[in-house]
């Protein structure tokens, strides 16, 4: 396909509730989509990154700026571009993972499009619905962290994962492992402790938790393998996996025992195929992390969720976790599971009304003359 033009689309929507993190909380989410455009087909996009650089370096505005400035004019240098070729040719753009995977999606969506196959078929799913989990923030007050918990177990997700850090960890757990007994239960650090941490980390073991995800700095591999040999519970990464090969460095060093699969961390979808193909070969476990998506992404993380490495239920929640009104066909959840689409490419687009109505701005690329 040969790309006419590229819309660069802010939409802003507020989440239904305040999630808060050891790396800040978030109110509401400044979005951007993108939207190809070639000669019979047009894909859909979105960006992960966040307003601001909390999670990873990169942030909404960098984003926006680094694939018109940079991304697209070697994208529209290509006669025929396919989503195979995407990586290869922004290679020479360092690192913006999120930008790059945000116009591999994009360019896949249109690809597929055209060629009548679904995602979940393309990325070879072995399901046709996943399993799901939900992420809990951090209360300040336990009795509303449990009527929090339990409003989701009513309505019906199948693991629990609790955010902490120092000091909102051993007894936020206790509180949740001793009131609802023998549920799939895990917690998630987002980097907030460091190697002097082990004794307090190793207090978890007792409950009995799925596994601990990132406890230690995104750049600290010999540190998780470190806290591996003094912590029982499995360390998980998410923010340290940018790549296949550092999935199966990781690993190799014993940093970790599963990992979270989030394809914008990895640069796009193709690159999140191999690491869950590179941690299948090592016998590590995946699941699906998520980035607090609209159902556009929602639709190509269930997707991914249904590979066969993905053993653990993900952070695939339904559209209503997060937005009161989401800019697609919502996600439902059905007996705690999400149906993967079944629709060419995404298998569902924006809803016109919708998307006008919460669009900030728009800007039209094309190649230059
Ligand atoms: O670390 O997994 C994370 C949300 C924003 C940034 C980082 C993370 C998260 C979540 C929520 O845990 C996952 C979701 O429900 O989309
Ligand atoms: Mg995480």
């Amino acid at each position: 396909m040969k790309l006419e033009s590229v819309e660069l689309r802010r939409i802003r929507l507020p989440l239904v509730a305040p999630f808060r993190t050891s790396l800040g909380t978030v109110r509401e989410r400044e979005i951007l989509l993108v939207r190809v455009v070639g000669p019979d087909a047009e894909g859909w996009g979105e960006c992960v990154a966040f307003v601001e650089p909390f999670y990873s370096y990169e942030y909404v505005g960098g984003a926006h700026d680094v694939i018109r400035e940079h991304l697209l004019p070697r994208l529209f240098g290509l006669d025929d571009v396919t989503a195979e070729l995407v990586a290869p040719t922004l290679q020479g753009v360092r690192g913006h993972p999120m930008a790059k995977g945000a116009l591999e999606m994009a360019i896949l969506d249109a690809e597929l499009r055209a060629q009548r196959i679904s995602f979940g078929e393309y990325l070879g799913g072995a399901r046709t619905e996943v399993d799901c989990g939900v992420s809990v923030g951090i209360h300040e007050n336990v009795d509303e962290l449990l009527r929090t918990v339990e409003s989701y177990l009513e309505e019906g997700y199948r693991r629990i994962k609790l955010k902490i850090e120092p000091g909102q960890d051993i007894e936020p757990v206790r509180a949740v492992r001793e009131r609802f007994g023998d549920i799939l239960f895990q917690v998630d650090a987002n980097a907030a402790y460091t190697r002097l941490d082990g004794e307090r980390l190793a207090q978890l073991d007792e409950f009995g938790l799925l596994l601990i995800e990132q406890p230690l700095a995104e750049e600290d591999i010999r540190g998780h393998a470190e806290l591996a040999k003094v912590v029982g519970t499995p360390i998980c990464l998410d923010e340290s996996i940018t790549s296949a090969r550092g999935a199966e460095d990781a690993i190799a060093m014993g940093a970790c025992r599963i990992v979270n699969v989030k394809a914008g961390r990895v640069g796009g979808y193709l690159e999140a195929r191999r690491v869950h193909d590179v941690c299948r070969a090592n016998d590590v476990p995946v699941w699906c992390g998520g980035m607090l998506e609209t159902a556009l992404g929602r639709a190509a993380n269930v997707a991914l969720a249904a590979l066969p490495n993905f053993t653990l239920p993900g952070d695939t929640s339904a559209s209503g976790r997060y937005y009161a009104e989401d800019i697609c066909e919502p996600f439902v959840l059905h007996d705690g599971r999400l149906a993967v689409p079944t629709g060419p490419g995404l298998g569902l687009t924006p809803i016109p009304e919708v998307l006008e109505r919460v669009t900030t701005s728009v800007e039209i690329c094309r190649p230059e003359a």
